[in-house]
């Protein structure tokens, strides 16, 4: 009789009953009895099992596939500082709410602060960042009832949505049989019941209305959207451009000038998700009469935003009139500023390589967008379209653990890209150290490669003293040598042509296409120059 292999086989199989069916596992000896629990499962068919290198690429990788699934997603890591690796995709689905499960393995308590190797204190170590924090382990004498218990925890924990994290500590042997004084199946529901929060009607407003939909859209269809855009009669500003053709494009351009957003005033504003992108947006809310917040987050990202009303979910709506004549003001700007940027996007330029990119993607398609430059220029340049999925970490807005991220999408979608500056490459660029027993995801990756943090340039700390070294951080490196010394196909483009060509080759395996772009101050200028031609 073993505890330890006993406790990490009924961990597993409760996971597994509670909906998880992908891990992602990091090496090591302390979570051994767990990873190899897992094993038996993925060779029994019950889960997927993935192995990283890396512990924050390991993490990032379990966040992507939970996007991707909805799915609550496990990555396990042996003791010590492997565990503070997974803190950064821990923050992330803190903020954006995503179901991930973290195992740390632990050695016993009676080892604590007494300088045993590899061992820290790992309670509590993701803070307020999760929303449940176990300390699991096995009795050393074997107790009825025990196998129940531990199921009855984890299960609960698992009603939690967000991030969860379990340390559980593994006494030696680590490894053995899974004999038990009683059956390791004992007693415990099969499936848990979610509720779902009821929609409650939105109150009359015949008047001037606008939907702002973040670009996480607080996890709301967007088809829902759309219909409530119909009723209403009012239009939709998204953030995000590829999530249905309906929506007004440029919203960030549009808005950008101020005379114009005093003209569209609406009275009232719904704003759906978080807005995070552009400031025209936010100016443009505040000008606002009435705000209707939708959010099933409140509690989390409501600190700073008044609503006349709050929801949880979409409201229940009843058609109402809106002006025809400001409506069509509205349109009729758009259109403009339409035709306008699609003027700016002939010649090789950031925001042009962004859009086409888009604009070229098959049908369906997922799409994994960059924070920094990348999800800003789509935002801005991007013609709206309905038939791709875009994935973002718009949490924490991190531009860590990104290529991970991408290929957890892509394990679970057909055809994956990606969109992303040359830093967020470089800094999970571990994230494509896949070994030869790995499933291998289609995914394309597209580098936008401006030697550096091309965003600072456009900001207000452009030119100040110190600027390459402490904000620009050029790095020098061929993208695509870097690519191919990970054993990744990498291909450098200089023309629209040339990336439209690529991106129509069809291809297995993960390829790193780089559009090799002049330099970060020409294109900081471009945007000042299209912003002051659409005034
Ligand atoms: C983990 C993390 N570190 C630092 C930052 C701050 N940051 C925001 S954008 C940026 C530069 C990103 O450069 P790149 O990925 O090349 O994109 P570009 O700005 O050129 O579009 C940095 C360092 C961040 N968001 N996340």
């Amino acid at each position: 009789m073993n505890p330890t292999t006993v406790l990490a086989e009924v961990i597993v199989d409760q996971l597994i009953l509670n909906g998880v069916r992908e891990v992602v596992v990091a090496p090591g000896s302390r979570n051994a009895p767990i990873t190899m629990a897992f094993f038996r499962a993925h060779q029994a068919g019950r889960v997927r099992l993935h192995s990283r290198i890396d512990e924050r690429s390991a993490a990032f990788l379990a966040l992507g596939i939970s996007k991707a699934s909805n799915l609550p997603t496990v990555v396990i890591c042996t003791s010590g500082s492997a565990a503070a690796n997974f803190h950064p995709a821990i923050l992330e689905a803190h903020h954006s709410d995503i179901n991930l499960i973290a195992i740390t393995a632990d050695r016993p308590a009676r080892l604590r602060h007494t300088g045993a190797n590899q061992t820290t204190n790992q309670v509590g170590i993701f803070g307020e960042a999760v929303n449940v924090s176990l300390d699991i382990f096995a009795p050393v004498k074997p107790v009825v009832g025990q196998v129940a218990k531990w199921r009855s925890e984890i299960s609960t924990a698992l009603f939690e949505n967000g991030p969860i994290h379990l340390n559980i500590q593994f006494e030696e042997p680590l490894l053995g049989d899974l004999e038990w004084i009683e059956p390791l199946s004992n007693g415990i529901p099969e499936e848990e019941e979610r509720i779902e929060a009821l929609a409650r009607p939105l109150g009359k407003y015949e008047t001037n209305g606008v939907i702002l939909v973040g670009h996480d859209r607080a996890a709301i269809p967007m088809t829902d959207i759309e219909r409530l855009s119909e009723n209403l009669g009012w239009p939709i500003l998204s953030e995000d451009p590829l999530s249905s053709e309906k929506i007004i494009p440029h919203a960030s351009l549009l808005l950008g000038n101020a005379s114009r957003r005093e003209l569209l005033k609406p009275k009232v504003a719904m704003v759906i998700g978080r807005l995070t992108l552009s400031r025209s947006l936010n100016s443009y809310l505040e000008l606002a009469d009435q705000k209707i917040i939708v959010d099933s987050r409140i509690a989390e990202i409501d600190t700073a935003r008044s609503g006349d009303e709050i929801h949880l979910t979409l409201p229940e709506v009843t058609q109402q009139k809106v002006d025809p004549e400001w409506l069509k003001t509205f349109v009729k700007s758009s259109v403009e500023i339409h035709s306008k940027v699609l003027e700016h996007l002939k010649s090789w330029s950031e925001p042009a390589v962004v859009s086409e990119f888009v604009s070229q993607l098959p049908e369906k398609s997922a799409l994994f967008v960059a924070s920094s430059r990348p999800i800003r220029d789509i935002e801005s340049f991007a013609t709206p379209r309905s038939d791709l999925e875009t994935f973002a970490n718009r949490g924490l807005a991190g531009i860590d653990g990104n290529i991970s991220t991408a290929i957890g999408i892509a394990l679970n979608r057909k055809k994956t890209f990606a969109v992303i500056g040359d830093l967020a490459f470089l800094h999970d660029v571990n994230g494509l150290l896949l070994g030869p027993e790995e499933v291998q995801p289609d995914l394309i990756i597209l580098v936008i490669s401006n030697d550096g943090g091309g965003i600072f340039s456009t900001l207000p700390q452009n030119g100040v003293a110190g600027f390459e070294k402490i904000f620009g951080t050029p790095h020098g490196r061929s993208i695509a040598k870097v690519a191919e010394s990970y054993g990744i196909p990498g291909i450098e483009v200089r023309t629209l042509e040339a990336l439209g060509a690529q991106i129509a080759r069809d291809t297995k395996g993960i390829r790193v296409i780089v559009a090799v772009m002049p330099d970060r101050e020409s294109n900081a200028k471009l945007l000042k120059q299209i912003s002051t031609d659409l005034d």
